[in-house]
């Protein structure tokens, strides 16, 4: 397989510990501010983590709650305003800092802007999340980074179905068997994969032990090269982050 020619990067758990820092903390915050007695602790979150999409992971939630509201109407809209002040609260600690990009990831969609390699936007989170996110690192004009960027309001169907990668792939004009993606999470594997993607797997702190299957690669995280499977040459080189030589290699393999 030749390089592949587009980069479709996951963001939350791939970008940043966007789970961890920033919607767990921003989904305490917006029960507090509503009103409601819950709070996820980091335990907790992890399960509910198999649930995408933040407003369905809630309702999941919900439906094993014997203090929820009573009946499918008024849990949707206490989930429509807990998620809604959840995104706000997301987005302030995203502005204020508070959510760093992980890693080698800026150094990697460097040197893809600098090589000229097409980069996309392949998650289950919503636009302004994203921007919130990446308006600091990347600045003002984020979007001219990306050739695609497709998010959770683009589609009916969120991660594991494949369809935020069909709508991606679409737009390129390209097949996935022509493109990577970089995910963190099962359900983001299941997605690509059912796309037809290769995809390169950066472990986030929530799967870091998840069952992986079918990768090119899998690793801690571009900010090393330690620990990759395969091997990356050059391992113990500190600050040396993965490249994208090391990502067009195990493409090639
Ligand atoms: C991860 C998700 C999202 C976030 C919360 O998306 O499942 O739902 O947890 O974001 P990905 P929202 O890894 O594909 O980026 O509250 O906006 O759903
Ligand atoms: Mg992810």
């Amino acid at each position: 397989m030749p390089a592949p020619r587009a980069i479709l990067w996951d963001v939350d758990g791939t970008l940043a510990e966007t789970e961890r820092d920033g919607h767990r903390v921003a989904f305490n915050l917006a029960f507090e501010a509503c009103g409601v007695p819950w709070r996820w602790d980091e335990a907790h979150y992890g399960r509910l983590l198999e649930v995408t999409g933040g407003r369905e992971r809630l309702l999941h939630d919900m439906a094993g709650r014997d203090d929820a509201p009573a009946g499918v109407d008024r849990q949707e809209a206490l989930a429509r305003a807990v998620h809604a002040r959840k995104n706000t609260f997301y987005a302030g600690l995203a502005r204020g800092g508070g959510i760093p990009l992980r890693g080698g990831v800026l150094e990697l969609m460097q040197q893809c802007r600098d090589g000229g390699r097409p980069m996309g936007i392949t998650t289950t989170t919503s636009r302004a999340n994203v921007a919130a996110l990446l308006a600091g690192p990347l600045g003002a004009h984020w979007e001219e980074w990306f050739a695609v960027i497709v998010c959770g309001e683009d589609v009916s169907r969120k991660k594991p179905d494949p369809e935020v990668y069909d709508r991606a792939l679409a737009a390129l004009r390209i097949a996935g068997i022509d493109a990577l993606a970089i995910e963190d999470s099962p359900a983001g594997v299941a997605a690509a994969h059912a796309a037809g993607l290769p995809v390169i797997v950066t472990r986030s702190r929530y799967f870091a032990d998840a069952p992986i299957e079918g990768a090119r690669a899998v690793g801690p995280g571009l900010h090393t090269r330690d620990g990759w499977r395969p091997a990356l040459p050059g391992p113990g080189r500190p600050g040396a982050t993965v490249g994208l030589d090391d990502i067009d290699a195990w493409c090639g393999r």
